[in-house]
């Protein structure tokens, strides 16, 4: 059966992760866990990038060979995921037979159909970004060491896919998100296309997969590095795991990667008779002080701190609450305990300490029988149903910051419902109140719901608080509002989210 098949970028293994790349991967994390909680089996893949020049020169600067620091360095990114709770189903690194084998499947493949051919090519050359670039590129201003090259070098026929691809990009809306991206490759396309420059001879650049026709060559790094996404899947040696998934749901990226996945990826996957992959989704950066986070700027912040200090669920809350997928967002301390201070420890912390407390209390920790619902009690309860619907809504459309903050509304409605009905002053002057027990009835039941949603959001969190709740595990999502029965127990546990004091 076709998965839902979501991918990371491959990430240059040339120095430690940060907070951009993790949130790539956290975001793929989300929508996967996302899919599968709602009754749909994903495939999430992401990797390393581990050839080209970037990756040579680290290794060189570090004086050990390319692969000893590859192996090294992975293993910062591996970690990293296992810390922020990442549950991957593939990890791809490019030195890998597996991959190789098939880059070089596919080189074959298209230099035997005529796609690839060699020629003497003079032109400039940028040594940061490792290829050929235009003479409106050089105008732009964006590109750092560019040189003179002449060489003799193995080209992509690109350019003769042109028309297709911008064919293709106008009919069908969905394949770069959002919008501006899409104008931005559209944008790009109204020049012409080159034809793209796969190879490096090896006197200049060794760390790669060489060319199967050539052996003075080495694949160039993108062209190699984007494979990964089929060669992962079994593409040309396992034609069943390879049609679960193929194509890909969504090719998440950064701004900064659109073009070679909008224009190189497809392209390749045109020449090679393959499908296109149905959405390749460009976040906005995350900045610091306004300007973008990255390895060459040195201005990253390192995750692995704040899972110390403040656990991986609260980061990976605060970065999907905090960015509007497709725009920039600041990153900023401050705000991520100010963020959690009233989303997770007021809002939901209190509610589920409110809830668990009173029925440990009052109902020997079983959840209590309610009375008949009176019109407030409807209200909350089809406000749940429709939270539910709003919140599958939002993640479809990729709108997940929108999709936290329904849940969030829930639990503040929550809170409000009991100040407004107060148990604790009820079951003081009665321990049988009826509407006692229907309060904390329709709560426990509406929290639960709420911890659900949030589930692929803060997954081990979510999970306690399902314990604490009386519930085992998180179920597949349907509309069900009445999921934790009278009398069901409930579980032990402490307060979720103890408050951070803030400066
Ligand atoms: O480009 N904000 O790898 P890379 C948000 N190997 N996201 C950020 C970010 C920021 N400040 N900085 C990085 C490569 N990212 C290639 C990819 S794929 C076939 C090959 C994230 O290590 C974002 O997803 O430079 C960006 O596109 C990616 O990391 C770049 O990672």
């Amino acid at each position: 059966m076709k998965k839902i098949y979501i991918t990371t970028p491959i990430y240059y293994v040339n120095d430690n992760p940060h907070i951009g790349t993790a949130y790539t991967t956290i975001l793929a994390d989300v929508l996967s866990r996302f899919y599968n909680i709602t009754g749909t089996q994903s495939f999430m893949l992401t990797g390393s990038d581990e050839h080209g020049q970037k990756v040579q020169e680290a290794a060189d600067k570090r004086e050990v060979s390319p692969i000893e620091h590859v192996d090294e360095y992975v293993l910062r990114f591996t970690e990293l995921w296992s810390k922020l709770n990442i549950k991957y189903d593939d990890f791809i690194r490019t030195t890998e037979k597996r991959h190789q084998d098939r880059v070089k499947d596919m080189l074959n493949n298209l230099w035997e159909k005529g796609e690839i051919y060699q020629d003497e090519y003079e032109g400039s050359y940028s040594v940061s970004e490792e290829r050929f670039i235009t003479a409106k590129e050089i105008e732009d201003g964006n590109f750092k060491q560019i040189i003179k090259l002449k060489e003799k070098n193995y080209f992509f026929k690109m350019s003769k896919y042109q028309e297709d691809l911008i064919k293709h990009i106008k009919e069908t809306p969905d394949f770069i998100k959002p919008e501006s991206r899409k104008n931005e490759v559209l944008g790009f396309l109204k020049n012409p296309l080159n034809d793209l420059c796969i190879s490096r001879p090896k006197s200049r650049l060794s760390w790669g997969i060489e060319l199967p026709f050539d052996d003075k060559y080495v694949t160039y790094v993108w062209f190699d590095a984007l494979l990964n996404y089929i060669t992962a899947i079994g593409w040309n040696v396992d034609s069943e795991k390879f049609n679960d998934c193929w194509p890909a749901d969504y090719h998440l990226v950064g701004k900064d990667i659109i073009t070679t996945h909008a224009v190189y990826w497809p392209t390749m996957l045109m020449a090679a008779k393959l499908p296109l992959p149905k959405t390749i989704l460009a976040h906005g950066w995350w900045l610091f002080d306004d300007s973008k986070m990255s390895k060459s700027t040195g201005n990253i912040i390192d995750p692995l701190k704040l899972i110390d200090l403040y656990g991986e669920d609260s980061l990976r809350y605060y970065l999907m609450r905090d960015m509007a997928l497709g725009q920039d967002a600041n990153y900023n301390l401050d705000k991520l305990i100010k963020r959690y201070n009233s989303d997770l420890a007021n809002d939901f912390g209190n509610l589920v300490n409110r809830v668990t407390v009173l029925i440990k209390k009052h109902y020997n920790n079983m959840v209590p029988e309610p009375g008949d619902y009176n019109e407030n009690d409807l209200k909350i309860i089809a406000k749940s149903k429709k939270t539910i619907q709003n919140v599958i809504a939002n993640f479809n459309n990729l709108k997940i910051h929108n999709a936290i903050e329904e849940v969030m509304s829930l639990f503040r409605d929550l809170n409000k419902f009991l100040e407004i009905n107060e148990p604790w002053k009820l079951l003081k002057q009665d321990s049988d109140s009826l509407i006692a027990a229907t309060t904390l009835y329709i709560s426990i039941n509406a929290l639960y719901i709420g911890t659900q949603l949030l589930h692929p959001v803060m997954p081990k969190k979510t999970l306690e608080i399902s314990n604490m709740l009386g519930a085992s595990e998180i179920n597949i999502i349907n509309e069900e509002f009445d999921i934790l029965k009278p009398n069901n127990a409930i579980g032990e546990g402490r307060s979720p989210f103890p408050r951070i004091e803030e400066k």
